[in-house]
């Protein structure tokens, strides 16, 4: 069993692990940044290593620095939470290397998600849809020509070790692909150290809707699905669970294709599946995420799972207490996402707060490290607080959360509250029926 868990995050996810570590009775180590002395995680923890600069490179990204901590501190178990380390494949194995439990996947299994084409050759080979495109890496033009002849445009280019819509291009015209290449080539360069790119058949409205697995190592289950389509530039603000948009059927054909597919694949610990479903509902995986998700309130409030405790016990050597016979989904969630950013412009807005409330009440939930009196530091993201409501249906959870986010009040900062609000209002979230495309080009508020 693990005795002494050091928390490799920070923010509210920080929190998050902390008290489900803490309910298991494990010791709770925290490593911080400069800039983050005065942090929440930092009062709460057992224990606390400031390990660098404000820079995440210098701190919540520095291997030495965190690996000199666990070492200081007697630590038996590393958990990355999301961002930062949460998928560096690399990190693991030195942690694992070092004689330390790492809180997740495989290293190898983070490494084969990491390589976004290999993830989808080898979803396809488990019988898992993906969309037409190229079968191996693309690495001249003259490949990605004749592979676009072949599916017909639109298509997009993708960056093979990208990830989460970073570096994408639509293509429309064979002209715009001699335009885009090299340049698309570079900058994956650029950004993920590797130009190696892949293509897909482009979809022009198509919902995000994710699968939550969870396995420890011999059985994988799928617990939910949530909707994600409710994001600008790749950040998502709202989240549902289960989808508004799919079917039962479609749901349940999701979930068992992605169920089986993981536990061929005898993968430990969380596991989220990326599919992109179109109008018809036909659904196509994109990538898999091998973290904890900032989204995982949704899932856990409708299926009654405490993932990080699951991910504890499993990582602990215990088997999942999640039992399929046992499973079951009711109700619904939503989370919207609290921001410190103006609203009109989406640009950050760090500082102090000087008034701060959140609302109880049945049903809501809110995560979050902030408190009156904090100073939101600019170097990291802009997410504050998540609030998340449970209703037994979606228009009762819609209730709720409107009536949580209205007795909201944060004072000293810019939030996007006035922008959750108003979304909540439109009729194409209340259909429930909208797609990736909605926030940034449809929405006029
Ligand atoms: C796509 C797509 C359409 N067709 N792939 C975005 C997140 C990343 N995981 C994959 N993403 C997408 N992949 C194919 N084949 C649409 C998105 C997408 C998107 C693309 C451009 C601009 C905004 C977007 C918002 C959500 C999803």
């Amino acid at each position: 069993m693990i005795k002494k868990l050091l928390i490799a995050n920070r923010g509210e996810i920080a929190l998050r692990i902390m008290a489900s570590a803490k309910e298991l009775g494990i010791k709770t180590v925290i490593v911080y940044s400069e800039a983050d002395k005065n942090s929440m995680p930092v009062q709460l923890a057992d224990e606390a290593y400031c390990i660098g600069p404000a820079s995440p490179s210098d701190s919540y990204l520095n291997i030495p620095a965190i690996m000199t901590a666990a070492e200081l501190s007697g630590a038996d178990a590393i958990h990355p939470g999301y961002g930062f380390l949460s998928e560096n494949a690399r990190f693991a194995e030195i942690v694992e290397a070092s004689g330390l439990v790492f809180i997740g996947p495989s290293p190898k299994h983070i490494q084969l998600m990491g390589n976004k084409q290999e993830a989808r050759k080898t979803m396809e080979s488990l019988g898992v849809p993906i969309l037409p495109g190229s079968n191996g890496v693309i690495k001249r033009i003259g490949d990605a020509r004749r592979t676009a002849e072949k599916i017909g445009y639109p298509i997009i280019l993708k960056a093979v070790a990208g990830g989460g819509g970073r570096g994408m291009r639509i293509i429309n015209t064979p002209v715009e692909l001699e335009e885009n290449f090299t340049t698309a080539q570079r900058e994956a360069y650029m950004a993920f150290g590797s130009p190696d790119l892949y293509i897909e058949k482009y979809i022009e409205r198509a919902h995000h809707v994710e699968v939550q697995v969870i396995g420890d190592g011999k059985k994988a289950i799928s617990i939910g699905d949530r909707e994600c389509s409710m994001q600008r530039r790749h950040q998502k603000i709202v989240e549902e669970a289960p989808s508004p948009f799919i079917s039962e059927e479609t749901r349940q054909r999701m979930l068992d294709v992605v169920e089986k597919a993981a536990t061929s694949l005898k993968l430990r610990s969380l596991v989220t599946f990326e599919f992109l479903v179109d109008q018809k509902e036909n659904f196509y995986f994109i990538e898999a995420n091998t973290r904890i998700q900032v989204e995982h309130p949704v899932t856990e409030l409708v299926t009654w799972v405490d993932l990080i405790k699951e991910q504890i016990l499993i990582a602990s050597g215990g088997k999942m207490t999640t039992k399929k016979e046992n499973l079951r989904r009711i109700g619904h969630a939503i989370e919207a996402r609290i921001n410190a950013e103006d609203p009109q412009t989406f640009s950050p807005s760090p500082g102090k707060i000087h008034f701060l409330f959140f609302p109880g009440g049945n049903g809501i939930r809110v995560d979050t490290a902030v408190f009156q009196g904090y100073e939101i530091p600019p170097y990291y993201d802009s997410m504050i607080a998540k609030i998340i409501a449970y209703g037994r249906t979606r228009r009762e959870a819609l209730r709720k959360l409107e009536v949580a986010l209205k007795h909201t009040s944060i004072v000293g900062v810019k939030t996007n509250l006035p922008l959750l609000l108003k979304l909540f209002e439109s009729p194409e979230f209340l259909s429930g029926n909208y797609t990736t495309r909605f926030l940034e080009e449809e929405f006029v508020w």
